[in-house]
């Protein structure tokens, strides 16, 4: 029998990626789309016409409970959230809401109108923050950093509370920082490849950015959402780390993207602007997924090395592209 997936976030990085494995194992996908004033659908053009895109959004119960009505789905997956952890310092109430708040309103919203589907919540290394230790595992202790890490860290435990208080599916899925060429362009790795690419095609001189000693454990989308999948197809719930255990600092990063485009001396093309560093910022992620590699049988393939690679060659094309059609 045909299942059905309600995946929130359906425009997004992750979204646009787990909407398309789902159509290919032959879901019925619902995307939960917001309104807004100019449409933001490029990451799923391609599969607007196999997908239903119901309107909702997570400050909104009432759009959520119309939505999981009409879907009926057996698998809910969360990624809708304001996801970028600098703005949830400038926006931290607005943070708050979407990323904590709109999560108990899912959970509700699924509690009273499809009690046995599954809950699949986009928990994520930001919960460790301050990590106490390195790497950090299921049972490492959480110190969120940010107004957006603390919003999760509500979130995961509202997840972990509907579980035990009703008996209900749901999984936290603690997944560490994992890029594509669909990355939003304020995230790190992406304002380097981008810039890489302006820098070659001669349309910008330098990249700026904030803290370059940040370290993190950075891997490939679209095998994430492939964690995130068989997680829900487990017996039972649970909550796993996904990550790669490798960790980088943005310096590597910035070194390996430039000598994708043959340039060693990346430093030159670098400058630092105080005001993109964060008021805390977390210093050095690194993932055992050593549990997940397990139960799930998943593991990392792409390290960052290839990843760079991918990102940069994405944001080539796709420069060059521009360029011609200015
Ligand atoms: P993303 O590209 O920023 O996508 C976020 C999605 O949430 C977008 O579809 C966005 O819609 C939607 N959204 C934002 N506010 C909303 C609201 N009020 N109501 C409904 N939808 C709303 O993020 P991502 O990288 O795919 O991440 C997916 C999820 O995983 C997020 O929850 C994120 O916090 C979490 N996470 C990400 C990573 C990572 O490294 N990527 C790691 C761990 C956890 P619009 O397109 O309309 O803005
Ligand atoms: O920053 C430093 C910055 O914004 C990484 C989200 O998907 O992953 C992501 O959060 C590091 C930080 O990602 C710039 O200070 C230096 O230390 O790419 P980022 P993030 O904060 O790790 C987690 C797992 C999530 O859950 C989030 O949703 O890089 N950094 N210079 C910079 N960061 C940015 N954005 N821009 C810079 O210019």
């Amino acid at each position: 029998m045909t299942k059905t997936a309600f995946v929130t976030g359906v425009t997004g990085q992750d979204g646009s990626y787990l909407a398309e494995l789902l159509l290919k194992k032959g879901y019925a996908v619902y995307g939960m789309i917001r309104r807004l004033s100019s449409p933001n659908t490029r990451n799923i053009a391609h599969i607007m016409d196999q997908i239903h895109l119901i309107d909702g959004d997570m400050t909104d119960q009432s759009s959520l409970i119309t939505a999981l009505m009409e879907s009926k789905p057996d698998e809910i997956y969360n990624l809708a959230a304001q996801s970028f952890v600098g703005t949830s310092f400038r926006q931290p109430v607005l943070t708050a809401d979407v990323n904590g708040l709109g999560v108990v309103r899912l959970l509700d919203a699924a509690r009273s109108t499809v009690p046995d589907a599954k809950v699949y919540q986009a928990s994520t290394s930001e919960l460790f923050g301050k990590a106490t230790e390195i790497p950090q595992s299921e049972t490492t202790p959480f110190h969120p950093r940010s107004p957006y890490g603390v919003a999760k860290v509500f979130a995961y435990w509202a997840c972990v509370n509907y579980r035990e208080s009703y008996g209900m599916y749901v999984s936290n899925g603690i997944l560490f920082n994992h890029e594509s060429p669909r990355r939003g362009m304020e995230f790190v790795t992406r304002r380097i490849t981008n810039g890489v690419a302006r820098i070659h095609h001669k349309l910008a001189k330098h990249i700026t950015l904030g803290n370059l000693d940040a370290k993190r454990d950075w891997g490939y989308a679209p095998e994430y959402v492939d964690a995130m999948w068989r997680m829900m197809q487990q017996k039972g719930p649970g909550d796993l780390v996904i990550a790669t255990g490798e960790t980088y600092s943005v310096r590597d990063f910035l070194r390996l993207a430039f000598a994708e485009v043959g340039i060693e001396d990346y430093e030159a093309y670098v400058k630092v602007d105080e005001k993109l560093l964060r008021p805390a910022d977390v210093h050095t992620l690194c993932g055992n997924p050593a549990k997940a590699e397990k139960s799930l049988g998943w593991k990392a393939k792409t390290k960052v090395p290839e990843l760079v690679k991918i990102m940069v060659e994405a944001d080539l094309e796709r420069v060059k592209e521009e360029r011609h059609h200015r």
